[in-house]
């Protein structure tokens, strides 16, 4: 009988593209950590030399932009309560933090002719909290907060950004160094330069349709493989720690399976996760052909005298290539698109890539517009990862869901499992992958989304004048993942109906 039962069932699972039911783990070795940035917790914003940052003008002069008029001058106030955030961090039991640092807390004038000593001790004294719990730090080095001094002289549109990021890496590699193992270069190139220089959406708020995104994605990749290939040379061997990115990879699926659909599809990946990953993972290296050709072809009917996408040189590309140790992906969400019926500005982002958006009947919606569940698209964004890029290691530096104020947040709690469930897959089909981040430690200043977007484990109570801390049902799901190392037990991708054809290397166990 039971030999009959198990034959029905795994006939099921195989019909159906279902996996197998039983306890997946994740490895021993596996590090699950929260995540938080300078501008969206720290506050403090011009405290013991701090120079502006491009969020403080902006917010400062545009408070309209933001949902609830909050900004970041006080935000959670973690410059003076980082060892409380330390305590949740210990009750959470997480191996590892990953926070920022602010550029103009330790270069006041952006450059490094002038080191502001105590806006370094701050980070030193978090990181010495940290370790004194046996929790890592992970770095990151720019989370948004450009110093305004460099904003003035073009910001990351100008080149002359690669040396400035490389002087200010240097300065924080050589005090922070022998401290810390996991350093992240650069947060979300997508949301600097197209949020940044083209839609407005994000500081600089600067609109350069069309133009200025592509200057700012060129530039930033550049300044991420130049400070890559400064670590690798002057630093590796004596601090034992490894250098990566954090690239922003949703999954984008066609609407349907029609033909203009997949293409718009594959398109749509192309520029949004291939015009970041190509350069530093692809064997070519350089942007992807599709967006090269795209863009170069429309530049042309538009009557610029070049592609808008810069090239990239040959001794670019091999600096590009091969630099990173790790792919830092921040998943949150998955897309349906077809191709575009929409007229939009010429030139832009949104034209050259010409999709429109949709979403899944029975996704469930965040407080964020833009963030929808659907667990599966981690796998497929992993699985997508590893065949294009030939399994690079990968560690999820960003995952997370957004609710309104309140405790019982039964929902951030079911879709951090669910995506783990997800993820526990993607690792069992040869999916590298070393760490799970979940964003945030707490409520943050949500860009102009202020505070009406929490993304917290544990709420923050911006009224009370201790930015009182309180953990959310979630934080105790959290934690007892951390402890159990097992996600949901029962999660099957009951949606995914997709097939392995294109196999690179071994470790792919399964097929689907
Ligand atoms: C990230 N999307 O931004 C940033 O790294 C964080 O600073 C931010 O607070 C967090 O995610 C939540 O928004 C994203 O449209 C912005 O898919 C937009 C998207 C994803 C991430």
């Amino acid at each position: 009988m039971k030999i009959f039962l198990t034959c029905i069932l795994s006939f099921l699972s195989i019909s159906q593209g279902w996996r197998d039911y039983k306890v997946r783990k994740f490895p021993e070795n596996f590090m699950f950590g929260v995540a938080s940035s300078a501008y969206q917790v720290e506050g403090a914003w011009n405290e013991d030399g701090k120079s502006e940052s491009i969020w403080d003008r902006y917010l400062h002069n545009h408070p309209e932009v933001v949902a609830d008029g909050t900004n970041g001058d006080v935000a959670s106030d973690s410059y003076h309560l980082y060892k409380r955030d330390v305590e949740m961090l210990r009750e959470l039991g997480v191996d590892f933090y990953r926070f920022s640092i602010s550029w103009p807390r330790v270069l006041p004038t952006g450059f490094d002719n002038e080191i502001n000593i105590k806006g370094l001790k701050y980070y030193e004294n978090l990181i010495d909290e940290l370790l004194k719990y046996d929790i890592q730090p992970m770095v990151t080095l720019y989370h948004f907060d450009l110093p305004q001094r460099l904003q003035e002289l073009g910001g990351w549109a100008n080149p002359e950004i690669i040396n400035w990021f490389v002087d200010y890496a240097k300065v924080v590699f050589d005090k922070l160094g022998p401290k810390v193992k996991y350093w992240i270069t650069i947060n979300q190139p997508n949301s600097i330069c197209i949020d940044g220089y083209g839609e407005s959406m994000m500081a600089p708020a600067v609109d350069s349709k069309g133009v200025g995104e592509y200057l700012c994605i060129k530039n930033v990749l550049l300044a991420h493989a130049k400070v890559y290939r400064l670590y690798e040379s002057q630093y590796k061997t004596k601090h034992k720690g490894s250098v990566g990115i954090s690239l922003a990879v949703n999954w984008i699926d066609p609407l349907n399976n029609s033909t203009e659909n997949s293409e718009a599809a594959k398109k749509a990946r192309e520029f949004t996760i291939g015009l970041y990953m190509n350069p530093i993972w692809s064997t070519k290296g350089d942007f992807p052909a599709l967006v090269k050709e795209i863009i170069a072809k429309k530049s042309k009917e538009q009557g610029f005298p070049r592609s808008r996408l810069p090239k990239l040189i040959p001794e670019e590309i091999k600096l590009l290539k091969g630099a990173s140790d790790f792919l830092g992906m921040n998943h949150y969400t998955t897309s349906l698109v077809t191709p575009s019926t929409q007229e939009f500005p010429s030139p832009s982002f949104a034209d050259d890539l010409s999709v429109d958006f949709h979403t899944g009947k029975d996704w469930i919606q965040g407080k964020s517009p833009w963030l929808k569940s659907a667990p599966y698209g981690l796998y497929k964004a992993c699985i997508h990862v590893n065949l294009e890029y030939s399994y690079p290691r990968m560690m999820i530096t960003e995952h997370g869901w957004s609710t309104e104020t309140g405790l019982q947040d039964y929902r951030r709690g079911a879709v951090i499992r669910e995506y783990l469930g997800a993820l526990l897959l993607a690792m069992e089909d040869g999916t590298d992958v070393q760490a799970y981040t979940a964003w945030s430690l707490m409520d943050n200043v949500e860009w102009t989304a202020g505070v009406s977007e929490r993304f917290g484990l544990y709420e923050v109570d911006y009224n009370s004048p201790i930015k009182k801390r309180t953990a959310r049902q979630s934080a105790l799901i959290y934690k007892h993942v951390i402890e159990s190392r097992v996600s949901e037990d029962g999660w099957f991708p009951s949606s995914l109906n997709i097939s392995i054809t294109k196999k690179k290397k071994a470790p792919v166990k399964a097929e689907l």
